[in-house]
């Protein structure tokens, strides 16, 4: 199958040229001056398709290096499947996501990594790459990780939060990252004080502050900036190159640009809801079906921030000066009723997880129209770095000859509607939307995962299992 996308304005991380792109079969196979003619052929009357993309940005496809399907937590299992999140994924552009592997204490890694093969294999609609999560780090694991980066996961997640469920201490830290330090896996941390964190959700509840709100207010920036300090801290002490999963807090973000003005091999993501959300909106949500339990729509740690202390104007600015390089979801969605409703009295039972990854280009784009971010920017933030970050840039994350062909087509003169109300339909297996009401300027208009044309128009032509596992290297940064 060949595809010349014309007209168009092929965005890439390093700009913008007006060019016609030439898709052959999985790849793409040239970039075009608009109208070309190749060896004297006219390119158009030798493709099985013209696709006119005049007036809007031909992008690569958007890379989720964040996301967790069907992830048992909180008592429950986040409601996407692989099939339902990837479908909703390409629905919004985004033609990768790289999940985490789950491992609670006890469990052996390399099962696990099988386990997750087996959920996803023959159901994603687009690729997917993992990562692992290490939990209790036994010996055993340490050599597995060697193992796993000859599978291609070569980056491995430890939680500073969540005693008794995923969180490591801080000597178990240690012993992961001299391994990430000798094998070049690239450590990423989960940065919250869990100890301070249990405590004072132990006291709120006794007081009686028991809705959504206080879930934020128990998981002060002071645990999230505490707790960066001292991942980058053991990071330095290994020699391990660290990436801080979630920032939400600008204390945080401090602690890490001043690591990096160090030299130090620290990265970042941030999220849409550090962007756009805060905890004064949770405070003040009250529906008529939920009243003060509204708030439980936009419980995920890290938790939303004050919007009064200006923490989303420093994630901007962070992704601005590149002390943010990725924006990810952290797309863990639960539905209101069945899971969250598990929380009603007492917020800490709540599952943390909010779904985005059906929006993430869109919400992103939003940053390009309000002057946040350049255009290239975009693409960079949500395609190009997290390729190279993970090891798979050049397929990925770049419309250039060779690459993969994930392309999309975006108009920056459409329109989206986010939601599930009036009219409104999400792709994400949820009964709520944490983004209800979003009206966005731009619109996904065509997705291509490997040559094939999977979203046209709101409409979903590809089928399940169309998605492959893409093994990554090393990151593309520290080598
Ligand atoms: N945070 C969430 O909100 N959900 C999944 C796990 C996490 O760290
Ligand atoms: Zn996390
Ligand atoms: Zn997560």
């Amino acid at each position: 199958m060949k595809t010349l996308i014309t007209g168009g304005t092929v965005v890439n991380a390093t700009g913008t040229a007006q060019a016609d792109v030439l898709l052959d079969g999985d790849t793409i196979a040239a970039v075009l001056a608009p109208g070309s003619t190749l060896l004297g052929f006219d390119v158009a009357g030798n493709v099985d398709e013209v696709v006119d993309a005049t007036g809007k940005y031909v992008i690569p496809g958007g890379i989720d290096a964040h996301t967790h399907m069907e992830m048992p937590f909180g008592g429950t299992f986040a409601s996407d499947t692989f099939e339902t999140g990837t479908r909703a994924a390409a629905h919004g552009g985004t033609t990768s996501i790289i999940d985490f592997v789950v491992q609670y204490a006890g469990e052996n890694i390399l099962d696990q990594y099988q386990l997750w093969h087996e959920k996803a294999a023959g159901n994603c609609a687009i690729d997917y790459g993992f990562h692992q999560i290490l939990s209790d780090v036994q010996d055993s694991s340490l050599t597995a990780m060697d193992e796993l980066i000859n599978e291609g996961v070569t980056s491995f997640k430890l939680f500073m939060a969540y005693k008794g469920v995923f969180l490591s201490d801080d000597g178990q830290i240690v012993k992961a990252m001299q391994k990430g330090a000798q094998n070049g896996a690239l450590m990423m941390m989960h940065a919250e004080n869990g100890s301070v964190i249990d405590l004072l959700v132990q006291q709120h509840i006794a007081r009686g502050e028991t809705t959504p709100f206080y879930h934020g207010v128990s998981r002060p920036w002071q645990a999230e900036e505490e707790a960066t300090h001292r991942a980058i801290m053991l990071a330095n002490l290994t020699g391990a190159p660290l990436y801080i999963v979630h920032v939400s807090a600008k204390e945080a973000l401090a602690q890490i640009t001043q690591a990096r003005d160090t030299g130090q091999n620290v990265f970042a993501e941030t999220c849409p809801q550090y962007l756009y959300l805060s905890l004064e909106d949770q405070l003040g949500a009250s529906s008529a079906e939920w009243g003060d339990f509204e708030g439980a729509k936009w419980v995920c740690s890290t938790p939303l921030r004050s919007k009064h202390e200006g923490h989303q104007h420093h994630m901007w600015q962070g992704l601005r000066t590149n002390d943010l390089q990725v924006i990810s979801t952290d797309h863990c969605p639960f539905c209101m009723k069945g899971q969250k409703d598990m929380g009603l009295g007492d917020f800490s039972k709540i599952p943390n997880g909010i779904g985005s990854v059906e929006h993430r280009m869109d919400l992103i784009y939003q940053g390009v129209v309000m002057g946040e971010i350049t255009l290239p920017r975009w693409v960079e933030l949500t395609s190009t770095t997290p390729a190279r970050m993970f090891g798979v840039y050049g397929k990925k994350g770049v419309i250039q000859p060779g690459a993969d062909a994930d392309v999309v087509i975006y108009d920056p003169n459409g329109h989206t509607s986010i939601g599930i109300g009036e009219g409104r339909t999400h792709h994400m297996n949820m009964d709520y939307s944490a983004w209800e009401g979003y009206e966005i300027d731009g619109h996904v208009d065509t997705v291509f995962s490997r040559g094939r044309k999977i979203v046209d128009d709101n409409t979903y032509l590809g089928r399940k299992g169309d998605g492959a596992y893409f093994k990554r290297g090393l990151s593309q940064y520290l080598i």
